[in-house]
């Protein structure tokens, strides 16, 4: 890969990788794409990153980043403009939320979507074929295919994606579909006029799963066309000088709020209970986290079921909680009178007694900072 461009490393079949290729094609940024082969996850995405996952980005300056968000934030400090941080706080704050939901919790539908319904799932087996072997037969290609699908297929029960809790899955996507719908109605992207990091972010489900995968795309287009509308808007959406937060509303659209209503109800606990379990973590002999620590129960509808704790999910709404912890005064007053409106304000308000950090592309507990470690209440 030639040094002075920026190289994304990902695939199309891929949740993450979606995310980035949107926000890249929302700034203008040029890029070339290099499909996750075999090969390249040898030679660079393992060498460079220490991890398997997708996307990385290698940037001009030869920089590899691995984690969608982490590679926007790293773009962002080199491409000002079309902004897409929201100019207020509270809008700062909502987008992270959004974008924690659409990367941490979407990923029940969209995997149950994928994997448990034949059709998706044998189109995703030769699309994983397809990427890895692209000169291959499409005997191999299955054969290799069906080989590489195996471990996201079987991630399914950490999700919490079993037979009992699939039909509320469904459910609740569908109902989140006619929330998106009757939001789309009025306003072209989550916070008004312009995309924010928590449109990239459930473009990620919403397109390279849930609208590509065959069964699922002609579901969204009959129970909500305008939401398969965005989603062909966010293939590459136009640079808007907009400003994020469009005016006539405090900061964020009421339609946005059964979806952040749902966000809470859904995910909250869940996040309750990671912080929970990371205040008791003890540290391994190298200071990281395991990627999934225990089990927990959660609910969906009204299902209860087992699910693995990621503390990942404490790790990407940590920065939802901080642009909370950072408000004035007066603008936390009016972040809270929404929360309570939808359900938040036992989440948010809960102190964070740690930091999480992300070094080498993996998660480590530190204290937290003497201002902010004021008591655990984690309950
Ligand atoms: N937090 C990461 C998640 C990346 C991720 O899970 N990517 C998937 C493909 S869409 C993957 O590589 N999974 C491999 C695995 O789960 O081991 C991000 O936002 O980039």
């Amino acid at each position: 890969m030639q040094q002075g461009r920026h190289w994304l490393i990902g695939a199309p079949v891929s949740y993450y990788t979606a995310k980035v290729r949107a926000y890249l094609r929302y700034k203008r940024i040029p890029f070339f794409e290099v499909p996750a082969t075999r090969e390249i996850y040898r030679d660079v995405i393992v060498p460079r990153t220490g991890v398997r996952f997708i996307p990385v980005l290698i940037s001009a300056q030869d920089v590899a980043v691995q984690d969608s968000a982490a590679i926007i934030d790293h773009l962002e400090a080199h491409y000002a403009f079309p902004r897409v941080e929201p100019l207020g706080p509270i809008g700062q704050l909502l987008a992270a939320l959004l974008e924690t939901y659409a990367d941490e919790w979407l990923l029940l539908p969209a995997m149950h979507y994928r994997w448990n319904v034949p059709e998706n799932r044998a189109y995703a087996m030769e699309e994983f074929g397809r990427l890895s072997l692209p000169t291959g037969t499409l005997a191999e290609q299955r054969e290799l295919g069906e080989l590489l699908a195996a471990p996201f297929a079987g991630s399914l029960p950490a999700l919490g994606v079993h037979p009992t809790t699939a039909p509320a899955i469904e459910q609740s996507y569908q109902e989140l579909l006619g929330e998106l719908s009757a939001h789309f109605a009025r306003h072209s992207y989550l916070l008004g006029e312009r995309p924010c990091r928590g449109d990239f972010a459930l473009f990620g489900p919403l397109y390279a799963h849930l609208y590509r995968d065959p069964a699922s795309g002609r579901l969204m287009r009959e129970l909500a066309p305008r939401v398969a509308d965005w989603v062909e808007r966010m293939r590459e959406p136009e640079a808007s000088s907009a400003p994020a937060e469009s005016a006539g509303y405090e900061s964020w659209p009421q339609t946005l709020e059964p979806i952040l209503a749902r966000m809470f109800r859904e995910l909250g606990p869940v996040l309750q209970s990671t912080l929970a379990r990371l205040a008791e973590a003890q540290p391994s002999a190298d200071g990281f986290l395991p990627r999934t620590l225990g089990w927990h129960s959660f609910s969906l509808g009204d299902v209860s079921a087992e699910r693995a704790v990621f503390p990942f999910n404490a790790y990407r709404f940590q920065r939802a909680h901080d642009h909370y912890t950072r408000l004035e005064p007066h603008e936390r007053e009016r972040a809270d009178t929404l929360f309570a409106r939808v359900g938040g304000l036992p989440l948010m308000r809960t102190p964070l007694p740690f930091r999480l950090l992300r070094i080498d592309n993996r998660l480590k507990l530190a204290a937290a900072a003497a201002s902010s470690a004021h008591g655990v209440a984690l309950h």
